[in-house]
């Protein structure tokens, strides 16, 4: 174990340091916490700990492993110093760590970044639920060893059917890092819109992404934009997934490029909210350098290892130029440095080594993927998609896949949505939120918030240790946080009930 100095240190900062208040009647234990998601592992101590905290600022280390962690914490709690120290630990890998509390002082373990990122979150959650935002504060004393089920947890915002601003964006990254989601998916094209500036190509954006769903005008980052929310997200922990859909799904680039089209004419922009009448033309070279000058430009800006290729719903292209088309998509994406990813409808082709399947709808596929020795993403839509209504009277949302209340989208396990697929098989799990119904942060909160909170724990939490009775008591403290905090979670009759009612589950009202 290499010993780094205690980082958020007292040292210099000037405190009146009176004695420690009695501790308040009734100081939970750790494993008392509405932790979301929860952690693997909780030990709880027999004794509760004082901490000071201080106002004061402290300098974040150097050594990114652990001056990003504090950098976050200092983010979410500006101004609280507290007696904690960070060591690395090298055989904590992938998002693992561990949190020590006692004796007056908080100890944090992990041998990467992304788990001293973690633990820096669960440490805002721990700090929250204990009150320490009224500064010092008592927490019980014990350990937090935890590590995530999966180590691909996403987030998929479609920014093609409506645009959203680089500002929005921000606030989504924001909102998901708290609950541990590692990566955010961009749905960056569509029929409706092309929504990333392409420099080789110019008028993907300048005409292609004028337009959005319902006739409203549309919008599109520029390269500079998008760094920017690279980097945002970045130190927050999560990786920007960019996805250009093809070959379907493209009547925005086809009213910019007529080249792109068999018959050579410029389409007409699309508002509407019909799928699957665009493809681009296959047999076309020029369509290749277009496809090649795309990723290359998009590769160069993301830093992450993927490249999304879309991939679905291609009623309108001949399924033998599908197969050819996706087959050297994937090559092209492979020779510009990145790992293709698609969905679930490119299992239907010769899938390179590294392709990620994205199950959203064909199960048959995920296990055709499996036995190509590919890896899958769960994206059930009846389950994970979040742009699906919670009930009827849902006030924005479709319904093709399920209504999905809460409770559903809590209630399953990845391991068991494709017979034969098991968690060696699974890269992680992923929610969608398409934004058909969707045009602004109130309407992407109301759809995302609380179920985001459930999709997150059937990502990270061990399955023997999830029970939806017990999640929904820590999901509705987290409600009552988020909208403190400005977010307008919406509200579930699943969570209004009261712990008294028991587990039956037609005692819900229905949603
Ligand atoms: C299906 S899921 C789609 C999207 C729609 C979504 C609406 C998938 C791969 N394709 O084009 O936006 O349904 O729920």
């Amino acid at each position: 174990m290499r010993h780094l100095p205690i980082l958020l240190a007292l040292s210099g900062i000037l405190c009146t340091c009176a004695p420690a208040p009695e501790p308040p009647a009734e100081v939970p234990s750790l494993s008392e916490l509405p932790l979301v998601p929860l952690p693997a592992e909780i030990e709880d101590g027999n004794e509760s700990s004082y901490y000071e905290t201080y106002q004061g600022s402290v300098m974040p280390s150097p050594d990114p492993t652990i001056g990003d962690a504090q950098r976050y914490l200092l983010g979410q709690l500006p101004d609280l110093v507290l007696p904690l120290q960070f060591d690395i630990t090298d055989d904590l890998v992938g998002g693992a760590y561990t949190i020590h509390f006692g004796d007056g002082e908080i100890e944090v373990n992990s041998g990467t970044r992304e788990g001293m990122l973690n633990a820096a979150k669960t440490l805002v959650q721990v700090l929250h639920f204990s009150g320490a935002d009224a500064g010092a504060v008592y927490i019980s004393e014990g350990t937090i060893r935890d590590e995530p089920r999966y180590p691909y947890r996403g987030f998929m915002l479609d920014v093609a059917r409506h645009f959203f601003s680089v500002e929005e964006v921000k606030s989504v990254i924001d909102r998901i890092a708290a609950y541990k989601i590692n990566h955010l998916h961009l749905h960056l094209s569509d029929d409706q819109g092309w929504r990333i500036e392409i420099k080789s190509w110019p008028k993907l954006t300048e005409i292609g992404g004028q337009s959005e769903v319902g006739g409203t005008s549309g919008g599109f980052y520029t390269q500079e934009d998008y760094r920017e929310i690279v980097d945002y997200a970045g130190t927050r922990g999560i990786t920007i997934v960019p996805e250009i859909d093809m070959p379907g799904h493209t009547n925005a680039a086809l009213s910019a490029y007529p080249i792109l089209n068999a018959d050579g004419k410029a389409t007409e922009p699309y508002t509407g909210t019909r799928v699957g009448f665009s493809t681009l033309d296959t047999d076309q070279d020029s369509v290749y350098t277009f496809v090649d000058d795309v990723v290359r430009e998009i590769g160069a800006l993301s830093p992450g290892p993927y490249f999304h290729l879309g991939g679905d719903e291609s009623a309108a292209t001949d399924h033998e130029d599908y197969v050819k088309f996706v087959n050297e998509v994937q090559q092209i994406i492979q020779r510009n440095g990145k790992r293709p990813i698609g969905w679930d409808e490119v299992a239907t082709t010769q899938l390179a080594d590294s392709t990620v399947v994205q199950l959203w709808a064909h199960p048959d596929y995920a296990l055709d993927a499996k036995r190509a020795g590919n890896a899958v993403l769960m994206s059930p839509a009846t389950r994970a998609y979040l742009d699906m209504q919670y009930d009827s009277t849902s006030r924005i949302g479709l319904h093709w896949a399920a209504y999905i209340p809460l409770d559903s989208a809590y209630n399953w396990d990845p391991a068991a949505q494709a017979e034969g697929i098991t968690d060696d098989d699974i890269l992680g799990i992923e929610a969608p939120l398409w934004s058909e119904t969707v045009t602004n942060l109130e309407d992407i909160d109301y759809l995302t918030f609380p179920r985001l909170l459930a999709l997150a724990e059937v990502g990270w939490t061990p399955q023997a240790r999830r029970d939806w009775e017990q999640f929904r008591r820590r999901a509705a403290a987290h409600q009552e946080w988020l909208r403190a905090q400005g977010i307008g979670s919406y509200d579930s009759p699943r969570l209004r009930v009261t712990p008294s009612d028991t587990t039956a589950s037609d005692a819900f009202p229905t949603e």
